[in-house]
């Protein structure tokens, strides 16, 4: 109901009143899009009350003819995702750097609309799927809009845009038969993966827990490319762009992901929506990597190959400034699915550097803009719209918003006065890095592009051995699923230039050995030369391991928007369950209870206790850890619940943490869990001691030495 309603009848201002409940979108009357009231919505007209139904019918017509286009063609890459409106700040000025005013000025807060995505699968495919994750973030400067579209991996499969539609053909449904959704296990995919060993050190990384994160708000961004900063003389530093969670970097299990996306596909989107809803905002710090251009050729791979990145230990991150999520979108199509972003959207003080990969993406997105968003206006969709004022001679076009006032359209003019007048003085306007070249025409990789291993055995090499192994399985599992014996060879041929235990431990699953490895393939480099290609120069710093690597080191040290789920049936030990959840919620912990039935509990003390979810809809999946508070009636009746020992046993398997109060040792008798081997991970009931012990664990998020010791049938 409007807030300022217009009563029939009334007639007073109703122009007025009528615009202004339209703004505000309240207008309690239904109307047409030209704003007609309209008296019924549940009949078309007819010829008689049982005749056809009449062509003259506009409301109808209308009606039917929005909705028949109210679908816009979705993302070629990218068509799944989520967004959020936020803001940026900075810690310190980067003005020796970049004459970028939003990275110059600590006192400005920096609006942003930043879209988390997968890659391959559809607008409506699970969040869950094994892939790389956009995270694309529009700065609203002062300057203009700037876009930086990146991943939450720090490198790509590809070398060169002339492979990108290869490569995306290749990880999309097949074309014959349109499957599988949203998923690399496929022939084709690793058909070409198999004959592009350029993209080995990004295999590495999506087959990596990387590639199945426990949240968007639990993931690293990287702009991946080089770019650089120009400062105030013009000085040129290379760049690449970090973002850090404050909730550190986490992920599920693979088994956990498989089982999310059936349960909850859209958990990423409502981990995201409800943690944003609930006031925990989403918080990543800003980081650099600079690079002086005297050290361009320093570090034994080339700063414009994509499939390489900088140690950190070698160039340090250095965090400049918050990124934070505070708001939700009112509408998703209109925000999320509308939003635009555009790598070569710019500001003073930022360039690009000739990462061949880069280069081809800035023809692309306003390309596809095109198309998708149907006009070459779609930077006057509301989303889109830069917080500065437009002023060029562009005019006219579907859908144009804008009404330009005024006799002129061109430049140079005298009869518009001469506007708008170019920015002219240098650090107002624009300027492309002076950057000299001084070359030939060439179709051709640089030989510098061809160690296609080195850094993906560095990742390998810094995984911890959980890590390395869930990279083993990964690979198992996406291989097995491939039909043809000579793609998997392949595969495996590859895998033994990157690491010998990890080819042989794959080979052995798919009944294979590993074969000689396979030299680079897919370029073209003379026959006179080297095949191996580009020798890093002698003194070059390269280093076998890079802890920045593991997630096994981010920070473990909170439990905010954990979601914790609490077992219990009537006859539950009111006392330890509050306990237990005031110390979780002074935490920032989320607790749900999760019961057999949806109806109240009432506590051994006779305490009332509302229910959350019953074992129908729960999944031990969609929870970071498990807690089940004593009372023997409660427990018992919990024994009799085939869901909850399942529950228990999943979360056991997906190696969460479990804490329970004395009387449901039984629960925990009943399931898989073997209570005699040592496992910080599960926590009996030691009065106070157990919730500081809960806490600590459900920080650490997974106690993966679990899976060594026995597969649980959950
Ligand atoms: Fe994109 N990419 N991309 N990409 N990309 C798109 O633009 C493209 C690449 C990335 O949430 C498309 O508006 C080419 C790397 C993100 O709306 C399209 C190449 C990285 C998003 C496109 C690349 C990205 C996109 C599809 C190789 C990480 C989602 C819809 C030359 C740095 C943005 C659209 C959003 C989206 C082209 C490679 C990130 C088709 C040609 C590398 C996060 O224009």
């Amino acid at each position: 109901m409007g807030k300022k309603s217009t009563k029939p009848g009334n007639e007073t201002g109703k122009t007025e009143q009528l615009k202004a409940d339209t703004e505000n979108g309240q207008d309690e009357f239904l109307t047409t899009n030209q704003g007609l009231r309209i008296n019924d919505n549940q009949n078309s007209l007819k010829s008689g009350e049982r005749g056809a139904t009449l062509l003259e019918d506009f409301i109808l017509r209308e009606k039917i003819t929005h909705f028949d286009h109210e679908r816009i063609p979705e993302r070629i890459v990218h068509a799944r995702g989520s967004a959020a409106h936020g803001y940026f700040e900075l810690y310190e000025s980067m003005a020796k750097y970049t004459t970028a005013g939003f990275l110059n000025d600590t006192k400005i807060k920096t609006p942003v609309f930043v879209r988390f995505s997968t890659v391959a699968g559809s607008r409506g495919s699970s969040d869950l799927a094994r892939d790389a994750r956009g995270f694309a973030v529009k700065f609203y400067t002062q300057e203009g809009n700037y876009d930086l579209v990146g991943n939450n991996i720090p490198v790509f499969f590809i070398q060169d845009a002339m492979k990108f539609p290869d490569l995306i053909h290749a990880v999309k449904p097949e074309p014959n038969h349109e499957m599988p959704q949203a998923a690399s296990a496929h022939d084709t995919f690793w058909d070409f993966i198999s004959l592009m060993p350029e993209s080995m050190h990004m295999i590495m990384w999506v087959m990596s827990d990387r590639a199945i994160p426990r949240s968007y708000r639990m993931m690293e961004g990287f702009g991946v490319h080089t770019f650089r900063f120009i400062n105030e003389k013009g000085k040129s530093h290379f760049v690449k762009f970090h973002w850090k969670p404050l909730l550190g970097v986490h992920s599920v299990a693979w088994d956990e992901a498989q089982n999310i996306s059936g349960k909850d596909p859209d958990f990423h989107r409502r981990d995201l929506w409800e943690a944003i809803e609930s006031g925990s905002f989403p918080e990543w710090e800003f980081g650099v990597q600079l690079v002086e251009e005297k050290d361009e050729f320093k570090f034994g791979f080339d700063l414009l190959d994509p499939t390489k990145l900088i140690p950190e230990e070698i160039v340090p991150v250095k965090i400049i400034g918050k990124l934070t999520l505070n708001r939700n979108p009112d509408n998703f199509f209109a925000e999320t699915e509308q939003v635009a972003f555009h790598p070569g959207h710019l500001v003073p003080g930022i360039d690009f550097s000739n990462d061949p990969l880069l280069q081809g993406r800035l023809f692309s997105y306003t390309d596809t803009q095109l198309s998708r968003l149907g006009s070459p206006n779609f930077h006057e969709i509301p989303i889109n719209r830069p917080v500065v004022d437009i002023h060029n001679n562009q005019r006219d076009g579907h859908m144009r918003h804008t009404i330009n006032k005024g006799q002129t359209s061109y430049d140079p003019n005298t009869l518009g006065g001469g506007c708008p007048f170019q920015a002219m003085v240098k650090k107002m306007g624009f300027t492309s890095f002076l950057e000299r070249i001084d070359s030939k025409k060439i179709r051709s990789r640089s030989k510098s592009f061809m160690d296609h291993f080195g850094q993906a055995t560095l990742f390998f090499n810094s995984q911890s051995e959980a890590e390395q192994e869930h990279i083993i399985n990964a690979l198992r599992f996406e291989l097995s699923k491939v039909q043809s014996p000579e793609i998997r060879q392949r595969m495996v041929n590859l895998l033994t230039q990157v690491d010998k235990k990890l080819a042989t431990q794959v080979a052995e699953e798919l009944g294979l050995t590993a074969g000689k490895p396979e030299m680079p393939m897919n370029h073209s480099v003379p026959a006179d030369e080297d095949p191996k290609g580009y020798q890093p120069k002698k003194g070059t710093q390269l280093i076998d391991r890079s802890g920045a690597l593991s997630m096994e080191h981010t920070r473990k040290d909170s439990i905010q928007t954990r979601k914790i789920a609490f077992l219990m049936a009537n006859g539950f030990d009111d006392a330890a369950c509050t306990a237990m959840r005031k110390a979780l919620e002074a935490k920032g912990a989320v607790v749900k209870v999760i019961a057999p039935k949806l109806r109240m509990l009432t506590s051994a003390t006779g305490i009332q206790s509302a229910v959350d979810e019953s074992f129908l809809t729960a999944a031990s999946v969609t929870y970071d850890a498990v807690y089940i508070p004593g009372g023997a009636k409660s427990v018992a009746a919990l024994l009799q619940e085939a869901d909850a020992i399942h529950f228990v046993n999943e979360a056991y398997k997906h190696c969460k943490a479990i804490a329970f109060g004395a009387d449901a040792v039984k629960l925990i008798e009943a399931s898989y869990i073997d209570m005699k081997q040592p496992d910080t991970g599960l926590i009996p009931e030691k009065g106070t001691v157990q919730k500081d012990a809960f806490i600590k664990a459900i920080a650490q998020h997974r106690f993966w030495e679990r899976e060594k010791m026995r597969k649980v049938p959950a």
